[in-house]
């Protein structure tokens, strides 16, 4: 069996520069098998609610309303989860998972505030309670974050939400590291070296190495 590695955290986070760090070290490890995916994303079904979820269709006629925005995640996720993470897992293949269950949470849960026994319950059914091997959660201030990518071309209706939105998306993101086993949170508004060798330590551990 293959492990499941997951980075969440805000935008900004280095969620996607430190998954390429992760490939790259499991790989110098002997681990040459690793797919990296993201959320949403990595099927070709999951891609299409990838830019509906993140761009809508046909302006401000058909607003995305936040429970559609939700199930489209979980549509997305379902269909990476069945069809690339768990059969590549069962061959031995490593995945390496920017963004997972989590995300939503934070940002469907506390971003959006959809009640989140309603997102436990639909994750439960949905995901079957599927699991990473561990996550890490990048923290950082939505203020450090989003000055990192204030420079991307298009932001999505996401990324234009207010600060309150993404303070109570960290609040969330912190609950569930604090409550739940196998996360590990890593600060970071570090420097990338100093947040790569706190990643380096427990990928060591977790390849009991
Ligand atoms: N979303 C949701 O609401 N619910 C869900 O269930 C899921 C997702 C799955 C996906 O956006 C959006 O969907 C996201 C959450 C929502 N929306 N928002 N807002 P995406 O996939 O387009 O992007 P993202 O996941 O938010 O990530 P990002 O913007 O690409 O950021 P990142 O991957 O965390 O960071 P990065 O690209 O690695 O780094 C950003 C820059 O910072 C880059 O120039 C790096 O060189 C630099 N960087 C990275 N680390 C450092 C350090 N340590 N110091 C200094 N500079 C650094």
């Amino acid at each position: 069996m293959g492990k499941f590695i997951v980075l969440e955290g805000l935008e900004g986070s280095g969620k996607t520069t430190v998954a390429l760090y992760i490939v790259k070290i499991l790989k110098s490890y002997g681990i040459k098998n690793v797919i990296l995916t993201r959320e949403p994303g990595s099927t070709p079904i999951s891609e299409i609610f990838r830019t509906l979820i993140k761009y809508g269709k046909d302006g401000d006629q058909d607003p995305i309303t936040s429970y559609a925005e939700l199930l489209m995640f979980y549509a997305a996720r379902v269909q990476l989860l069945e069809n690339v993470i768990k059969p590549s897992l069962l061959k031995g293949i490593w995945i390496v998972g920017d963004r997972y269950d989590f995300s939503s949470y934070a940002y469907q849960g506390g971003g959006r505030r959809i009640d989140k026994y309603f997102i436990k319950n639909l994750s439960r059914v949905v995901l079957n309670n599927f699991r990473p091997d561990i996550t890490f959660y990048l923290d950082i201030s939505p203020k450090i974050g989003l000055s990192r990518i204030e420079n991307k071309r298009k932001l999505d209706h996401i990324e234009k939400e207010s600060m309150d939105f993404f303070n109570r998306v960290r609040l969330s993101y912190q609950a569930l590291a604090s409550e739940n086993l196998n996360v590990v949170t890593i600060d970071a508004s570090q420097t990338l070296n100093q947040v790569n060798s706190d990643v380096q330590y427990y990928i060591k551990k977790l390849l009991k190495i």
